[in-house]
């Protein structure tokens, strides 16, 4: 419950509304803003959640004409026009203009969270039933795949299609050239490298589409009993770690776009091309997204060819973090084991394993979108903590 209003007032001409809170506080409206969020029918469409008023009805520089307190949880302004808004306390609270209150408002929406991890991890483990069945384990999943980057889900059935209905869970799955599920196999003729028995070094998964997919699913059906084990690396932790070390790796790594290519049939024929910076990072340099995969990196490289030494300089900086003893978690998946891991963060590989003519090792794997993900978190985190 958020406090009610003690008082309100036009300020700066009628620029700006001034409300002071029962608790003391107070909070700022731009009228500009005011005018553009009215909820009334004409303004807002209630069963959409979303504007009605045209941008070209906006008045910029509109002033309120009077503003006045209906009741403590109620404010009603009058514009010049004489269209009249109301905006309920509570509405007001939460989009306060403070650095505190959209900071609040930020984390509630967008989580953002971490905890950083290296060769130290407790893998975070869930029975795949709970998170089926119970909504409070299903939240506590998606918590911790947001905050840590992976969890295991055990004691699934040892059968394809479990992944189809994870994906039921959430909403649903992210579609690629390689099929809604796909199966990871030695297979003759490999469209990729994921398809033998080789060792993969660290990656994330398919940073040839402009979009790659934020959440990565893998289901062990069948385990090999030598080698195939996994490794998985925290690689926001180790991009923390690149920039103190070598701020010039880092800024190579994050300026400079990189080619991957991926061209074959599977789903069905396809032919991509992209071009991604192996860090992505944000207006304040953190990373938020890492797009690295070594098998499908283009030999086409649009860089001057003076830059190119430098550009493997950084990466080799980079690759040897992830690969440090201090860094990376190694385990074996177990059958009926699912590992689901934030693919815009965690890299991971394989160890090798022997090949021979019967399939020794099967994993299916999905993918979702952190959007699809995130909107699930949210609606189970309503229903569970009970909250509007
Ligand atoms: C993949 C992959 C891991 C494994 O298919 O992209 O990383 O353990 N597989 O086989
Ligand atoms: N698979 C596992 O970037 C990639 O090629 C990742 C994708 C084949 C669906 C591998
Ligand atoms: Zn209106
Ligand atoms: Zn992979």
């Amino acid at each position: 419950m958020s406090p009610g209003i003690q008082k309100v007032e036009a300020l700066d001409a009628g620029h700006f509304v001034r409300v002071e809170w029962e608790d003391g506080s107070e909070s700022r409206y731009p009228c500009v803003w005011l005018r553009d969020n009215c909820q009334c029918p004409l303004c807002f469409l209630p069963s959409a959640g979303a504007r009605r008023l045209p941008f070209e009805d906006l008045d910029v520089n509109i002033a309120v004409k009077e503003v006045v307190l209906a009741d403590r949880k109620k404010i009603s302004i009058t514009w010049p026009d004489e269209h009249a808004s109301e905006y309920e306390a509570e509405w007001l609270k939460k989009r306060c203009f403070s650095e505190e209150a959209r900071a609040e408002m930020q984390a509630d929406l967008f989580l953002p969270e971490r905890q950083y991890w290296g060769s130290d991890l407790q893998l975070p483990k869930i029975p795949f039933e709970e998170v089926m069945s119970n909504d409070e384990s299903a939240y506590k999943w998606l918590c911790t795949l947001k905050k840590v980057g992976i969890v295991l889900l055990t004691g699934a059935a040892t059968r394809q299609g479990e992944l189809i209905k994870l994906g039921h869970r959430i909403g649903f799955l992210r579609l690629t050239f390689y099929g809604p599920t796909w199966q990871v196999q030695d297979k003759a003729d490999a469209n990729n490298v994921a398809y033998t028995t080789g060792k993969l070094c660290f990656h994330t998964d398919y940073p040839v589409l402009h979009h790659p997919p934020g959440v990565q699913f893998l289901h062990c059906i069948k385990q090999t009993a030598a080698g195939g084990e996994s490794e998985v690396v925290d690689g926001f932790h180790v991009c923390n770690k690149l920039k103190k070390q070598n701020p010039e790796a880092y800024q190579i790594l994050s300026s400079t776009a990189v080619d991957y290519t991926d061209v074959g049939v599977d789903y069905c024929d396809f032919a991509v091309h992209c071009k991604q910076r192996i860090i992505d990072i944000d207006s304040r340099g953190q990373a938020v997204r890492i797009n690295y995969n070594n098998a499908t990196r283009d030999a086409v490289f649009d860089i001057p060819a003076e830059k190119v030494r430098p550009f493997y300089a950084a990466l080799k900086e980079f690759n040897d973090l992830l690969n440090s003893a201090e860094h990376k978690f190694t385990y074996k998946l177990k059958p009926g084991d699912i590992v689901t891991f934030d693919n815009w963060r965690v890299l991971h590989g394989r160890q090798s394993y022997p090949s021979g003519s019967e399939v020794t090792r099967h994993l299916e794997g999905a993918y979702a979108d952190w959007d699809v993900v995130l909107s699930r978190l949210r609606l189970l985190r309503k229903r569970v903590l009970n909250r509007d």
